[in-house]
């Protein structure tokens, strides 16, 4: 008896059936950034860097600069992860042609063609970003929320043209692409008016969603608190909850490292199940206040995964992934993190949730809590082998010699 088949066996016992749950993994697709490759720099101003209201640190030799190099190290993090795949992209990641180059409010679906050869030829979905930072229309730290006529005007368009991008490569792949919009707009220091920005983003939104683009799913993403705009986010999670939960067809993207330390995505998705037929999601690392750092294997992504297993809902919560650290090796991190995102997943999908929402509903609480205990120990690295075999990736930790093998020989020569 091989340890999966061993494993299996345990599992039967709680009633779960592992097959089923390896087929269910296998057909979620997870959303990967393509920003963890480059430190959030794109392509349309690289000598700039991230900045204007986003903000990475460390200096880890082999950042990728140019298309080529971020495809080249996408694909060698892609090698090494299992499950289906889609590609975030931002509008930074404009691909122009040699000597060309045009602003964000005229960028058009060709800048982004070759990204949708490269998701063809690899069998990856692609969501897409507005890129509202690094940028000199950024002024006194607000974009769509700013009191300045023209660089409202200016973000408008840029949003405008992104959806209209989005919608094309939904065409294109025959699929339906979240566009997300996240702004850094706020105050570092106290406000004399917290109202002005909110009605003047609700305006810029209502212009941004006014065209149907029915290849187009539309999110906006709240915050709590960013460095540089301590005392107040225009975007906040009541703002856009009551924007999404009075525009049809605009839903709140929760990114678990934008709340309260205290305040747990897991329990959000549940409580908005009810209400909206999609949740999309960014899965990060907040640490204390700051969000984005790479995805571990802790309770709180181990819970998000379980929500939405549980209630069913994997059709309707896209996950995506958010997170950048330039100060270890590039692919490591999107590897390690998305592998983590993965074995959540698949930890959700083996668990005995029928047995244990009867033990609920039956008050019977000591024995939920005795069960939700056991499952802590069943043999899940079993299962996870068997799944990284099936999907032809490495199934242990031997991945990284593959990537150290990449770093020695491509990533220290840039
Ligand atoms: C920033 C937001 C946002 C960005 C990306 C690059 O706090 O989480 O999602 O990380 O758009
Ligand atoms: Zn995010």
């Amino acid at each position: 008896m091989t340890r999966f088949d061993s494993a299996k066996a345990i599992y039967a016992r709680f009633g779960v059936d592992v097959e089923a749950a390896l087929t269910a993994a296998a057909d979620t697709a997870i959303s990967i950034h393509c920003w963890q490759g480059d430190d959030v720099v794109g392509f349309d101003n690289p000598d700039g860097g991230a900045g204007n209201g986003i903000q990475t640190t460390g200096n880890y030799p082999g950042r990728a600069r140019n298309f080529e190099e971020l495809k080249a190290d996408l694909l060698q993090a892609l090698a090494l992860i299992p499950g289906k795949k889609r590609i975030n992209l931002h509008a930074c990641y404009a691909v122009f042609g040699d000597g060309e180059w045009v602003d964000r409010n005229r960028l058009e679906y060709k800048h982004f063609a070759p990204w949708v050869a490269f998701a063809k030829e690899h069998h990856l979905g692609i969501d897409f970003n507005p890129t509202v930072f690094s940028h000199p229309m950024m002024k006194d730290g607000l974009s769509l929320s700013s009191p300045d006529e023209q660089v409202r005007r200016f973000w408008i368009e840029h949003c405008i043209a992104c959806r209209r991008i989005a919608q094309r490569i939904g065409e294109e792949l025959g699929d339906r692409v979240l566009n997300n919009v996240w702004i850094p707009d706020g105050y570092k220091d106290t406000p004399a008016d917290r109202l002005g920005p909110r009605l003047r983003l609700k305006d810029s939104l209502d212009e941004i969603f006014a065209e149907q683009l029915p290849n187009v799913i539309d999110s906006v993403e709240s915050k709590v608190f960013a460095v540089g705009v301590e005392s107040y986010t225009v975007g906040s999670n009541e703002f856009y909850m009551s924007y999404a939960a009075t525009h049809p067809g605009v839903y709140n993207l929760l990114d678990n490292g934008h709340y309260h330390p205290t305040e747990v995505v897991s329990d959000k998705i549940p409580a908005l199940l009810p209400f909206f037929d999609v949740i999309p999601l960014h899965v990060t690392r907040g640490v204390r206040w700051d969000s984005d750092h790479v995805v571990v294997l802790d309770d709180e992504l181990k819970e998000i995964m379980k929500e939405i297993v549980r209630n069913d809902a994997l059709g309707k919560v896209r996950i995506g992934l958010d997170f950048f650290d330039a100060s270890i090796n590039r692919v490591a991190a999107w590897v390690i993190g998305t592998r983590n995102a993965q074995k959540a997943l698949l930890m959700a999908l083996l668990q005995p949730h029928t047995m244990l929402k009867q033990l609920q509903d039956n008050g019977d609480f000591t024995r939920r809590l005795m069960l939700l205990e056991e499952c802590k120990t069943l043999p899940f690295g079993d299962v996870w082998e068997e799944y990284c075999r099936r999907q032809g990736v490495p199934t242990d930790e031997r991945w990284y010699d593959s990537v150290m093998n990449y770093e020695a020989t491509v990533l220290t020569q840039r």
